[in-house]
């Protein structure tokens, strides 16, 4: 292995590596820069194993999008739909509270919840629907609403981010998913998702979150138009932010899947494409417990893969999930927690299930 990353050019870095010393962004450059993406990826182990051994983890999770009706209407976004559009939607409480009881026979400890930039729901619909599903399933987390969503909440309510962020806790709430941060660049907010918060405004919320004892995720969308430079400094904004708060759980680069969006002319990313960005991140992000590979986008099979390229996570069982697939996914919607748990084993680690603040609830 050491051969391999020495032949690579990588030998600096791997002294770095096993140093436990943070990497530069200019070695992160050189890191995506390469085609060696084995060099890459038993680079990005070493990482892995040290923080997480030879666990690989998994959630019973079931995903709940409450609306799609968006003011936003992001340029790489093929689920958020004017309010006026035949395919926009809204679930009222007792709606989403349906959906949670039709999956109460199943072990979901986790429901992930997001909708779009709602122009006209109230901001109490909010705290109902958080508290309807903890009427129907008490027990279980509720992780939702993206920093973009609560920022439009506190404004909605009229209230500081950190007066919204304590009603919601009151209501239910239990963490916050890593959506909407996309690339932070100015440059690429500005033609991509012009009336979406600011990435500052996106850090801001994460961190008065961390700050209410609320922890979150963060994210990243490649593979469209942003360049290496552009992804290294949304990483390295995550990494100073977790310097200081230490709230951020797992780290997930989304990768873009443009059909029906309108940067339909792009291409999907391809394998190496993805497994790089899980490795940089991997190396990047060294104060982040987790690295996620979603499945839902990158496909199971290069999500067991990534097993071995920095990831130890593959999220869960999702049930189902519909942002990505109106963006053409052509995974399936869910997976079976026993398909989850072959992967995971035939990809040589030790299967975890947990719950959302990776607690071990079980191991396989
Ligand atoms: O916020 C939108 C992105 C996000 C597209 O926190 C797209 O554990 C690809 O954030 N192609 C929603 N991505 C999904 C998300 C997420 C998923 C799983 C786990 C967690 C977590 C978070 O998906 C959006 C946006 O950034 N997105 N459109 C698209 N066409």
């Amino acid at each position: 292995m050491d051969e391999l990353i020495q032949k690579a050019g990588f030998g600096d870095i791997l002294e770095k590596v096993r140093e436990d010393e943070r990497l530069s962004l200019n070695e992160g450059k050189r890191l995506y820069e390469s085609h060696d993406i084995l060099a890459l990826g038993s680079l990005a182990d070493i990482v892995r194993e040290r923080k997480n051994g030879n666990k690989a983890y998994f959630i019973y999770n079931q995903h709940v999008n409450y609306s799609n009706i968006c003011t936003n209407l992001c340029k790489f976004c093929a689920f958020g739909k004017p309010k006026d559009s035949d395919l926009a939607y809204e679930m009222n409480v007792n709606e989403v509270k349906q959906k949670v009881r039709d999956r109460l026979d199943e072990p979901i400890n986790e429901i992930h919840m997001v909708g779009g930039i709602h122009p006209d729901l109230p901001y109490s619909y909010y705290l109902e629907v958080l508290q309807g599903i903890k009427e129907i399933r008490p027990e279980v987390h509720i992780q939702a609403f993206t920093c973009v969503e609560i920022y439009h909440l506190a404004e909605l309510a009229g209230k500081s981010i950190g007066e919204t962020l304590e009603d919601l806790k009151s209501a239910g709430l239990g963490s916050i998913p890593g959506g909407g941060a996309e690339v932070f660049s100015p440059r690429i907010r500005k033609i991509t998702c012009e009336k979406k918060l600011s990435g500052e405004g996106w850090i801001n919320v994460a961190k008065t979150a961390h700050q209410h004892g609320l922890n979150t995720n963060a994210t990243m969308l490649y593979g469209h138009i942003e360049t290496v430079e552009e992804r290294l400094e949304h990483l390295d904004i995550l990494r100073r932010t977790q310097d200081e708060t230490g709230g951020f759980l797992a780290f997930i680069p989304l990768a873009f899947h443009p059909k029906n969006t309108e940067m339909a002319d792009h291409s999907r990313t391809t394998g190496i494409e993805d497994l790089k960005n899980i490795a940089v991140a991997r190396l990047m992000l060294d104060n982040f417990p987790h690295i996620k590979a979603y499945w839902v986008m990158i496909g199971p099979k290069l999500a067991q893969i990534a097993l071995s390229f920095g990831a130890d996570d593959m999220d869960g069982t999702v049930k189902e999930e519909v942002i990505t697939h109106m963006a053409g996914a052509d995974t399936d919607q869910a997976l079976g927690h026993k398909t989850l748990i072959r992967l995971i084993k035939e990809a040589g680690r030790d299967p975890v299930e947990r719950d959302t603040l990776y607690n071990v609830l079980k191991t396989y």
